[in-house]
Protein backbone atom coordinates (compact mmCIF):
# COMPACT_ATOMS: atom_id res chain seq x y z
CA UNK A 1 0.00 0.00 0.00
CA UNK A 2 0.92 3.75 -0.72
CA UNK A 3 2.01 5.45 2.27
CA UNK A 4 -1.35 7.39 3.38
CA UNK A 5 0.80 10.72 4.39
CA UNK A 6 0.90 11.39 0.42
CA UNK A 7 -2.00 13.44 -1.36
CA UNK A 8 -4.20 11.79 -3.38
CA UNK A 9 -5.95 13.28 -6.67
CA UNK A 10 -8.61 11.21 -9.23
CA UNK A 11 -11.38 11.85 -11.06
CA UNK A 12 -14.65 10.80 -9.00
CA UNK A 13 -17.22 10.85 -11.72
CA UNK A 14 -17.17 8.75 -15.21
CA UNK A 15 -15.08 9.48 -17.96
CA UNK A 16 -17.63 10.94 -20.34
CA UNK A 17 -19.34 14.39 -21.63
CA UNK A 18 -21.74 15.79 -18.65
CA UNK A 19 -23.32 18.11 -17.81
CA UNK A 20 -20.35 18.58 -14.23
CA UNK A 21 -17.61 16.36 -13.53
CA UNK A 22 -15.66 16.07 -10.17
CA UNK A 23 -12.23 16.10 -9.63
CA UNK A 24 -11.07 15.07 -5.72
CA UNK A 25 -7.72 15.37 -3.91
CA UNK A 26 -7.42 14.32 -0.26
CA UNK A 27 -4.16 14.44 1.68
CA UNK A 28 -1.88 17.25 3.67
CA UNK A 29 -1.19 19.37 0.52
CA UNK A 30 -4.56 20.34 -0.03
CA UNK A 31 -4.76 23.65 1.54
CA UNK A 32 -1.36 24.86 -0.31
CA UNK A 33 -2.55 23.99 -3.56
CA UNK A 34 -5.55 25.97 -2.74
CA UNK A 35 -3.60 28.84 -1.90
CA UNK A 36 -1.72 28.59 -5.18
CA UNK A 37 -4.17 27.53 -7.97
CA UNK A 38 -7.26 29.95 -6.21
CA UNK A 39 -5.37 32.71 -4.29
CA UNK A 40 -6.89 31.48 -1.41
CA UNK A 41 -8.14 28.92 1.02
CA UNK A 42 -11.32 29.70 1.68
CA UNK A 43 -13.79 28.57 4.65
CA UNK A 44 -14.50 24.92 4.69
CA UNK A 45 -17.80 23.41 3.18
CA UNK A 46 -18.35 26.62 1.54
CA UNK A 47 -18.90 26.34 -2.44
CA UNK A 48 -16.94 28.79 -4.56
CA UNK A 49 -16.85 29.76 -7.76
CA UNK A 50 -13.19 30.04 -8.98
CA UNK A 51 -11.31 29.68 -12.41
CA UNK A 52 -8.70 26.94 -12.32
CA UNK A 53 -5.66 28.15 -13.80
CA UNK A 54 -2.92 25.04 -13.96
CA UNK A 55 1.00 25.22 -13.04
CA UNK A 56 1.30 27.49 -16.29
CA UNK A 57 -0.46 30.19 -15.45
CA UNK A 58 -3.36 28.45 -18.10
CA UNK A 59 -7.10 28.98 -17.88
CA UNK A 60 -8.42 25.56 -17.71
CA UNK A 61 -12.45 26.12 -16.84
CA UNK A 62 -14.33 27.85 -14.60
CA UNK A 63 -14.90 26.02 -11.63
CA UNK A 64 -16.80 25.44 -8.32
CA UNK A 65 -15.09 24.08 -5.41
CA UNK A 66 -15.51 22.58 -1.91
CA UNK A 67 -12.57 22.77 0.76
CA UNK A 68 -13.24 20.32 3.27
CA UNK A 69 -10.85 21.01 6.76
CA UNK A 70 -9.74 17.67 8.34
CA UNK A 71 -10.67 15.58 10.24
CA UNK A 72 -14.52 16.63 8.74
CA UNK A 73 -14.23 15.37 5.63
CA UNK A 74 -15.17 11.86 3.86
CA UNK A 75 -11.50 10.74 4.23
CA UNK A 76 -11.02 12.38 7.27
CA UNK A 77 -8.11 14.19 5.68
CA UNK A 78 -7.96 17.91 3.98
CA UNK A 79 -10.38 17.22 1.02
CA UNK A 80 -10.90 19.29 -1.91
CA UNK A 81 -13.91 18.59 -4.64
CA UNK A 82 -13.67 20.54 -7.75
CA UNK A 83 -16.25 20.47 -9.88
CA UNK A 84 -15.72 21.27 -13.58
CA UNK A 85 -17.89 21.17 -16.89
CA UNK A 86 -18.11 17.69 -17.91
CA UNK A 87 -15.71 17.58 -20.10
CA UNK A 88 -12.74 14.34 -20.09
CA UNK A 89 -10.27 16.71 -21.25
CA UNK A 90 -11.29 19.57 -18.89
CA UNK A 91 -11.04 15.94 -15.81
CA UNK A 92 -7.60 15.40 -17.63
CA UNK A 93 -6.15 18.35 -17.49
CA UNK A 94 -7.35 19.15 -14.06
CA UNK A 95 -6.00 15.90 -12.32
CA UNK A 96 -2.93 16.08 -14.43
CA UNK A 97 -2.12 19.75 -12.69
CA UNK A 98 -2.98 17.48 -9.74
CA UNK A 99 -0.37 15.41 -9.59
CA UNK A 100 2.27 17.82 -11.32
CA UNK A 101 1.71 19.54 -8.48
CA UNK A 102 2.54 16.89 -6.17
CA UNK A 103 -0.22 14.46 -5.65
CA UNK A 104 -0.32 11.11 -6.68
CA UNK A 105 -3.01 9.65 -8.75
CA UNK A 106 -5.19 7.79 -6.88
CA UNK A 107 -5.96 3.74 -6.75
CA UNK A 108 -9.57 2.23 -7.01
CA UNK A 109 -10.81 2.82 -3.07
CA UNK A 110 -8.24 4.59 -1.99
CA UNK A 111 -10.48 7.46 -0.49
CA UNK A 112 -12.73 5.18 1.22
CA UNK A 113 -9.40 3.08 2.41
CA UNK A 114 -8.13 6.38 4.38
CA UNK A 115 -11.78 7.23 5.24
CA UNK A 116 -11.38 3.58 7.15
CA UNK A 117 -8.09 4.29 8.11
CA UNK A 118 -8.31 7.34 9.86
CA UNK A 119 -11.83 6.01 11.46
CA UNK A 120 -14.06 7.83 9.72
CA UNK A 121 -16.21 4.36 9.31
CA UNK A 122 -15.96 0.86 10.37
CA UNK A 123 -14.78 -1.92 7.20
CA UNK A 124 -18.07 -3.09 6.78
CA UNK A 125 -19.33 0.20 6.23
CA UNK A 126 -16.24 0.90 3.67
CA UNK A 127 -18.14 -2.17 1.90
CA UNK A 128 -21.28 -0.78 2.39
CA UNK A 129 -20.31 1.81 0.06
CA UNK A 130 -19.69 -0.15 -2.98
CA UNK A 131 -22.81 -1.74 -1.81
CA UNK A 132 -24.61 1.71 -2.03
CA UNK A 133 -22.98 2.35 -5.47
CA UNK A 134 -24.07 -0.91 -7.30
CA UNK A 135 -27.21 -1.21 -6.02
CA UNK A 136 -29.50 -1.37 -8.28
CA UNK A 137 -32.98 -2.24 -6.27
CA UNK A 138 -35.17 -1.26 -3.41
CA UNK A 139 -33.88 -3.36 -1.19
CA UNK A 140 -30.35 -3.63 -2.41
CA UNK A 141 -30.36 -0.04 -1.64
CA UNK A 142 -31.99 -0.20 2.21
CA UNK A 143 -30.13 -2.74 3.02
CA UNK A 144 -26.42 -1.18 2.17
CA UNK A 145 -28.00 2.17 3.99
CA UNK A 146 -28.22 -0.10 7.24
CA UNK A 147 -24.97 -1.04 6.79
CA UNK A 148 -23.57 2.36 5.92
CA UNK A 149 -25.13 3.39 8.82
CA UNK A 150 -23.16 0.98 11.01
CA UNK A 151 -25.54 -1.49 11.91
CA UNK A 152 -23.68 -4.93 10.81
CA UNK A 153 -20.93 -3.09 12.91
CA UNK A 154 -22.97 -2.80 15.25
CA UNK A 155 -23.68 -6.30 15.56
CA UNK A 156 -20.62 -7.45 15.45
CA UNK A 157 -19.44 -5.15 18.20
CA UNK A 158 -22.23 -6.79 20.39
CA UNK A 159 -20.89 -10.36 19.78
CA UNK A 160 -17.37 -9.05 20.38
CA UNK A 161 -18.51 -7.71 23.97
CA UNK A 162 -20.17 -11.16 24.43
CA UNK A 163 -17.21 -12.92 23.62
CA UNK A 164 -14.94 -10.98 25.67
CA UNK A 165 -17.24 -11.14 28.62
CA UNK A 166 -16.69 -15.12 28.39
CA UNK A 167 -13.14 -14.82 27.72
CA UNK A 168 -12.62 -12.97 30.99
CA UNK A 169 -15.08 -15.31 32.91
CA UNK A 170 -12.34 -18.34 31.33
CA UNK A 171 -9.11 -16.27 32.67
CA UNK A 172 -10.40 -15.78 36.01
CA UNK A 173 -10.02 -19.96 36.23
CA UNK A 174 -6.48 -19.85 34.53
CA UNK A 175 -5.87 -17.09 37.25
CA UNK A 176 -7.69 -19.01 40.04
CA UNK A 177 -6.60 -22.55 39.35
CA UNK A 178 -8.01 -23.94 42.21
CA UNK A 179 -11.75 -22.87 41.58
CA UNK A 180 -13.17 -25.87 38.91
CA UNK A 181 -15.18 -24.88 35.81
CA UNK A 182 -18.29 -25.60 36.41
CA UNK A 183 -19.65 -28.56 34.97
CA UNK A 184 -21.64 -29.11 31.66
CA UNK A 185 -25.09 -28.10 31.69
CA UNK A 186 -24.67 -25.87 34.81
CA UNK A 187 -24.44 -22.55 32.97
CA UNK A 188 -20.79 -20.94 33.17
CA UNK A 189 -18.74 -20.23 29.62
CA UNK A 190 -19.93 -23.51 28.06
CA UNK A 191 -23.49 -22.78 27.78
CA UNK A 192 -22.22 -19.03 26.82
CA UNK A 193 -20.79 -19.84 24.40
CA UNK A 194 -23.22 -22.25 22.68
CA UNK A 195 -25.40 -19.33 22.73
CA UNK A 196 -23.22 -16.95 21.11
CA UNK A 197 -23.04 -19.96 18.79
CA UNK A 198 -26.28 -19.64 17.56
CA UNK A 199 -26.29 -15.86 17.67
CA UNK A 200 -22.94 -15.87 14.68
CA UNK A 201 -24.70 -18.71 12.74
CA UNK A 202 -28.20 -16.45 12.57
CA UNK A 203 -26.09 -13.78 11.40
CA UNK A 204 -23.78 -15.91 8.55
CA UNK A 205 -27.36 -17.32 7.51
CA UNK A 206 -28.31 -13.80 6.16
CA UNK A 207 -25.55 -14.43 3.49
CA UNK A 208 -28.04 -16.14 1.31
CA UNK A 209 -30.26 -12.86 1.10
CA UNK A 210 -26.66 -10.78 0.97
CA UNK A 211 -26.32 -12.10 -2.23
CA UNK A 212 -29.66 -12.06 -3.73
CA UNK A 213 -28.72 -8.53 -3.06
CA UNK A 214 -25.70 -7.85 -4.05
CA UNK A 215 -25.65 -10.29 -6.89
CA UNK A 216 -29.74 -10.46 -8.09
CA UNK A 217 -32.12 -13.64 -8.19
CA UNK A 218 -30.69 -16.10 -10.66
CA UNK A 219 -33.68 -16.84 -12.17
CA UNK A 220 -32.96 -19.35 -15.31
CA UNK A 221 -35.23 -19.94 -18.39
CA UNK A 222 -35.91 -23.53 -19.08
CA UNK A 223 -37.18 -26.11 -21.74
CA UNK A 224 -36.90 -27.24 -25.10
CA UNK A 225 -35.79 -25.87 -28.01
CA UNK A 226 -38.42 -23.32 -29.90
CA UNK A 227 -40.81 -23.52 -26.86
CA UNK A 228 -40.21 -19.90 -26.72
CA UNK A 229 -37.44 -19.11 -24.07
CA UNK A 230 -35.97 -16.06 -25.71
CA UNK A 231 -39.28 -14.85 -26.63
CA UNK A 232 -40.10 -14.82 -22.97
CA UNK A 233 -36.86 -13.33 -21.73
CA UNK A 234 -37.82 -10.35 -24.62
CA UNK A 235 -41.01 -9.80 -23.63
CA UNK A 236 -40.07 -9.77 -19.83
CA UNK A 237 -37.09 -7.48 -21.03
CA UNK A 238 -39.45 -5.27 -23.00
CA UNK A 239 -36.90 -5.07 -25.41
CA UNK A 240 -34.98 -7.32 -28.15
CA UNK A 241 -32.33 -8.69 -26.60
CA UNK A 242 -32.19 -12.31 -27.10
CA UNK A 243 -32.12 -13.49 -30.77
CA UNK A 244 -35.81 -15.42 -31.79
CA UNK A 245 -35.93 -18.03 -34.52
CA UNK A 246 -37.66 -20.50 -36.14
CA UNK A 247 -34.49 -22.60 -36.15
CA UNK A 248 -34.63 -24.91 -32.87
CA UNK A 249 -31.64 -24.81 -31.11
CA UNK A 250 -30.34 -20.65 -32.11
CA UNK A 251 -29.73 -20.07 -28.64
CA UNK A 252 -26.14 -21.93 -28.15
CA UNK A 253 -25.01 -18.90 -25.73
CA UNK A 254 -26.20 -17.19 -22.26
CA UNK A 255 -27.70 -14.18 -22.48
CA UNK A 256 -28.37 -12.45 -18.91
CA UNK A 257 -30.56 -9.71 -18.41
CA UNK A 258 -30.85 -8.32 -15.16
CA UNK A 259 -34.40 -6.46 -13.95
CA UNK A 260 -36.76 -5.60 -11.49
CA UNK A 261 -39.57 -7.53 -10.36
CA UNK A 262 -41.23 -5.65 -7.09
CA UNK A 263 -38.31 -4.45 -5.53
CA UNK A 264 -36.06 -7.29 -6.24
CA UNK A 265 -33.54 -7.10 -8.84
CA UNK A 266 -33.36 -10.23 -11.02
CA UNK A 267 -30.76 -11.95 -13.23
CA UNK A 268 -33.00 -13.62 -16.23
CA UNK A 269 -30.65 -16.23 -17.72
CA UNK A 270 -31.71 -17.82 -21.15
CA UNK A 271 -30.54 -20.95 -22.38
CA UNK A 272 -29.90 -23.57 -25.13
CA UNK A 273 -32.91 -25.72 -25.11
CA UNK A 274 -32.86 -29.01 -23.24
CA UNK A 275 -33.31 -31.84 -25.52
CA UNK A 276 -31.49 -34.70 -27.50
CA UNK A 277 -28.96 -33.72 -29.41
CA UNK A 278 -25.99 -35.48 -31.48
CA UNK A 279 -24.65 -31.64 -32.74
CA UNK A 280 -21.33 -30.87 -30.56
CA UNK A 281 -22.39 -27.58 -30.36
CA UNK A 282 -25.77 -27.93 -29.03
CA UNK A 283 -24.52 -30.59 -26.53
CA UNK A 284 -21.88 -28.07 -25.52
CA UNK A 285 -25.05 -25.51 -24.92
CA UNK A 286 -27.03 -28.68 -23.02
CA UNK A 287 -24.45 -28.74 -20.60
CA UNK A 288 -24.25 -25.08 -19.83
CA UNK A 289 -27.57 -25.17 -19.34
CA UNK A 290 -27.22 -27.58 -16.18
CA UNK A 291 -24.45 -25.97 -15.12
CA UNK A 292 -25.94 -22.56 -15.19
CA UNK A 293 -29.16 -24.21 -13.71
CA UNK A 294 -26.50 -25.17 -11.02
CA UNK A 295 -26.25 -21.73 -9.39
CA UNK A 296 -29.60 -20.84 -9.93
CA UNK A 297 -32.25 -19.68 -7.83
CA UNK A 298 -35.33 -19.90 -9.37
CA UNK A 299 -36.52 -21.84 -12.35
CA UNK A 300 -38.90 -20.80 -15.53
CA UNK A 301 -39.39 -24.03 -17.36
CA UNK A 302 -41.06 -22.83 -20.58
CA UNK A 303 -43.63 -25.52 -22.01
CA UNK A 304 -45.01 -25.27 -26.22
CA UNK A 305 -48.39 -26.06 -24.93
CA UNK A 306 -49.00 -26.90 -28.56
CA UNK A 307 -46.73 -29.82 -28.91
CA UNK A 308 -46.00 -33.07 -26.60
CA UNK A 309 -44.38 -31.84 -23.57
CA UNK A 310 -40.81 -33.23 -23.08
CA UNK A 311 -39.24 -35.01 -20.58
CA UNK A 312 -36.63 -33.45 -17.92
CA UNK A 313 -33.16 -34.34 -17.29
CA UNK A 314 -33.05 -36.05 -13.77
CA UNK A 315 -30.27 -34.08 -12.18
CA UNK A 316 -32.73 -31.28 -13.45
CA UNK A 317 -35.93 -32.09 -12.44
CA UNK A 318 -34.49 -32.92 -8.63
CA UNK A 319 -33.85 -29.52 -7.79
CA UNK A 320 -37.18 -28.08 -9.05
CA UNK A 321 -39.84 -27.69 -6.75
CA UNK A 322 -42.94 -25.82 -5.66
CA UNK A 323 -40.95 -23.32 -3.96
CA UNK A 324 -38.58 -22.63 -7.00
CA UNK A 325 -40.15 -22.90 -10.08
CA UNK A 326 -43.08 -21.71 -11.97
CA UNK A 327 -44.40 -23.56 -14.93
CA UNK A 328 -45.24 -21.76 -18.67
CA UNK A 329 -47.65 -23.07 -21.21
CA UNK A 330 -46.38 -20.66 -24.19
CA UNK A 331 -47.89 -19.95 -27.07
CA UNK A 332 -51.53 -19.85 -25.31
CA UNK A 333 -52.36 -17.58 -28.66
CA UNK A 334 -52.45 -20.82 -30.15
CA UNK A 335 -54.62 -22.52 -28.42
CA UNK A 336 -58.07 -23.32 -29.20
CA UNK A 337 -58.77 -24.72 -25.28
CA UNK A 338 -56.82 -24.59 -21.72
CA UNK A 339 -53.80 -27.06 -22.16
CA UNK A 340 -53.35 -29.81 -19.85
CA UNK A 341 -51.66 -28.77 -17.23
CA UNK A 342 -49.89 -31.65 -15.62
CA UNK A 343 -46.64 -30.83 -15.84
CA UNK A 344 -44.30 -30.99 -12.40
CA UNK A 345 -48.16 -30.35 -11.12
CA UNK A 346 -47.05 -29.58 -7.71
CA UNK A 347 -45.22 -26.02 -9.01
CA UNK A 348 -47.50 -22.87 -10.07
CA UNK A 349 -48.76 -23.13 -13.43
CA UNK A 350 -49.73 -20.05 -15.56
CA UNK A 351 -50.60 -20.36 -19.49
CA UNK A 352 -49.59 -17.29 -21.47
CA UNK A 353 -48.87 -15.82 -24.75
CA UNK A 354 -44.73 -14.45 -25.33
CA UNK A 355 -46.09 -13.43 -28.53
CA UNK A 356 -48.66 -11.35 -27.21
CA UNK A 357 -48.21 -10.83 -23.75
CA UNK A 358 -51.31 -12.62 -22.58
CA UNK A 359 -50.81 -14.20 -18.81
CA UNK A 360 -47.35 -11.70 -18.22
CA UNK A 361 -49.27 -10.19 -15.59
CA UNK A 362 -49.72 -13.11 -13.81
CA UNK A 363 -46.19 -14.86 -14.77
CA UNK A 364 -44.67 -11.53 -12.80
CA UNK A 365 -47.36 -11.44 -9.60
CA UNK A 366 -46.29 -15.64 -9.25
CA UNK A 367 -42.82 -14.39 -9.44
CA UNK A 368 -42.60 -11.44 -6.89
CA UNK A 369 -44.62 -13.85 -4.57
CA UNK A 370 -41.33 -16.39 -4.94
CA UNK A 371 -38.68 -13.60 -5.03
CA UNK A 372 -40.45 -12.45 -1.16
CA UNK A 373 -40.05 -16.23 -0.06
CA UNK A 374 -36.45 -16.93 -1.34
CA UNK A 375 -35.06 -12.75 -0.56
CA UNK A 376 -36.85 -12.58 3.17
CA UNK A 377 -35.16 -13.55 6.02
CA UNK A 378 -35.94 -12.98 9.44
CA UNK A 379 -33.82 -9.70 8.97
CA UNK A 380 -34.39 -8.92 6.10
CA UNK A 381 -33.08 -5.52 5.07
CA UNK A 382 -31.58 -4.42 8.07
CA UNK A 383 -28.30 -6.71 7.99
CA UNK A 384 -27.02 -8.80 5.29
CA UNK A 385 -24.17 -10.38 4.99
CA UNK A 386 -21.16 -10.70 2.09
CA UNK A 387 -19.56 -13.53 1.29
CA UNK A 388 -16.89 -12.53 3.31
CA UNK A 389 -18.32 -11.58 6.07
CA UNK A 390 -20.28 -14.86 6.02
CA UNK A 391 -15.89 -16.45 5.92
CA UNK A 392 -15.56 -14.67 8.45
CA UNK A 393 -18.38 -15.47 10.89
CA UNK A 394 -18.02 -19.17 9.58
CA UNK A 395 -14.33 -18.91 11.03
CA UNK A 396 -15.36 -17.64 14.22
CA UNK A 397 -17.94 -20.16 14.73
CA UNK A 398 -15.30 -23.03 14.18
CA UNK A 399 -12.83 -21.02 16.88
CA UNK A 400 -15.96 -21.02 19.13
CA UNK A 401 -16.66 -24.83 18.51
CA UNK A 402 -13.24 -25.94 19.24
CA UNK A 403 -12.83 -23.51 22.28
CA UNK A 404 -16.16 -25.31 23.47
CA UNK A 405 -15.13 -28.96 22.64
CA UNK A 406 -11.87 -28.27 24.53
CA UNK A 407 -13.96 -27.24 27.69
CA UNK A 408 -15.88 -30.31 27.21
CA UNK A 409 -12.58 -31.92 27.21
CA UNK A 410 -11.75 -30.64 30.41
CA UNK A 411 -7.99 -29.92 29.01
CA UNK A 412 -6.76 -26.48 31.01
CA UNK A 413 -8.91 -23.63 30.38
CA UNK A 414 -6.03 -21.84 28.71
CA UNK A 415 -6.56 -23.58 25.30
CA UNK A 416 -10.00 -22.67 25.08
CA UNK A 417 -9.33 -19.35 26.04
CA UNK A 418 -6.94 -19.76 23.08
CA UNK A 419 -9.37 -20.76 20.80
CA UNK A 420 -12.19 -17.98 21.99
CA UNK A 421 -9.08 -15.51 21.46
CA UNK A 422 -9.10 -16.75 17.50
CA UNK A 423 -12.85 -15.82 17.24
CA UNK A 424 -12.24 -12.61 18.54
CA UNK A 425 -9.75 -12.06 15.51
CA UNK A 426 -11.93 -13.40 13.12
CA UNK A 427 -14.93 -10.96 14.51
CA UNK A 428 -12.66 -8.51 14.08
CA UNK A 429 -11.75 -8.64 10.53
CA UNK A 430 -15.74 -8.17 9.34
CA UNK A 431 -14.89 -4.42 10.87
CA UNK A 432 -11.61 -3.73 10.32
CA UNK A 433 -9.31 -4.79 13.37
CA UNK A 434 -7.06 -6.67 10.79
CA UNK A 435 -3.89 -6.21 9.48
CA UNK A 436 -4.24 -8.79 6.50
CA UNK A 437 -3.10 -6.68 3.34
CA UNK A 438 -4.03 -8.69 0.76
CA UNK A 439 -7.22 -8.79 2.09
CA UNK A 440 -7.67 -4.97 2.26
CA UNK A 441 -6.11 -4.55 -1.37
CA UNK A 442 -8.68 -7.39 -2.85
CA UNK A 443 -11.13 -5.34 -0.88
CA UNK A 444 -10.68 -1.78 -1.93
CA UNK A 445 -9.61 -2.59 -5.44
CA UNK A 446 -13.59 -3.76 -5.97
CA UNK A 447 -13.97 0.17 -5.70
CA UNK A 448 -13.81 2.76 -8.73
CA UNK A 449 -11.22 4.99 -9.25
CA UNK A 450 -11.82 8.46 -7.25
CA UNK A 451 -13.80 6.77 -4.53
N1 LIG B 1 -47.58 -18.10 -31.74
C1 LIG B 1 -46.61 -17.99 -30.87
N2 LIG B 1 -45.34 -18.18 -31.24
C2 LIG B 1 -44.36 -18.04 -30.33
C3 LIG B 1 -44.63 -17.72 -28.98
N3 LIG B 1 -43.46 -17.66 -28.31
C4 LIG B 1 -42.49 -17.93 -29.21
N4 LIG B 1 -43.02 -18.17 -30.43
C5 LIG B 1 -42.32 -18.55 -31.68
O1 LIG B 1 -41.65 -19.77 -31.48
C6 LIG B 1 -40.41 -19.77 -32.17
C7 LIG B 1 -39.28 -20.11 -31.21
O2 LIG B 1 -39.16 -19.06 -30.27
P1 LIG B 1 -37.84 -18.82 -29.45
O3 LIG B 1 -38.14 -17.76 -28.46
O4 LIG B 1 -36.66 -18.61 -30.34
O5 LIG B 1 -37.71 -20.23 -28.72
P2 LIG B 1 -36.49 -20.83 -27.89
O6 LIG B 1 -35.80 -21.76 -28.80
O7 LIG B 1 -37.15 -21.58 -26.77
O8 LIG B 1 -35.63 -19.71 -27.41
C8 LIG B 1 -40.29 -18.42 -32.82
O9 LIG B 1 -40.72 -18.50 -34.13
C9 LIG B 1 -41.23 -17.55 -32.00
O10 LIG B 1 -41.74 -16.47 -32.74
C10 LIG B 1 -46.00 -17.51 -28.60
O11 LIG B 1 -46.35 -17.21 -27.45
N5 LIG B 1 -46.93 -17.66 -29.58
MG1 LIG C 1 -33.64 -19.35 -27.70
Amino acid sequence: MNSDNDTIAAPSTPYGESAIAVVRASGPLVPGLLKRIFGRTPPPRRATHAEYRDRNGERVDDVVFCYFRKPASYTGEDVVEISTHGNPLIVQKITEDLLERGCRPAGPGDFTRRAWLNGRMDLSQAEAVIDLIRARSDRALAAANHQLRGELGGRIEELTEELLGILAEIEAYIDFPEEDLPPEGRGGPAGSIRKLVTKVDKLAATSHYGAILREGVGTIILGAPNAGKSSLLNRMAGRERAIVSETPGTTRDFLEERMHIGGYCIRLMDTAGLHETEDDIEKLGMEKTLEQADEADLFLVVLDATVPYPALPDALAKRLNAGNTIVIYNKADLLQSEPRKQFLPDCAQVVLSALTGRGMDQLEKLLEGMLENEASGPEADRVAVSARHAQALGAARDALTAGLASLGKGHPPELAASELRGALDALGEIVGRVDNEAMLDKLFSAFCIGK
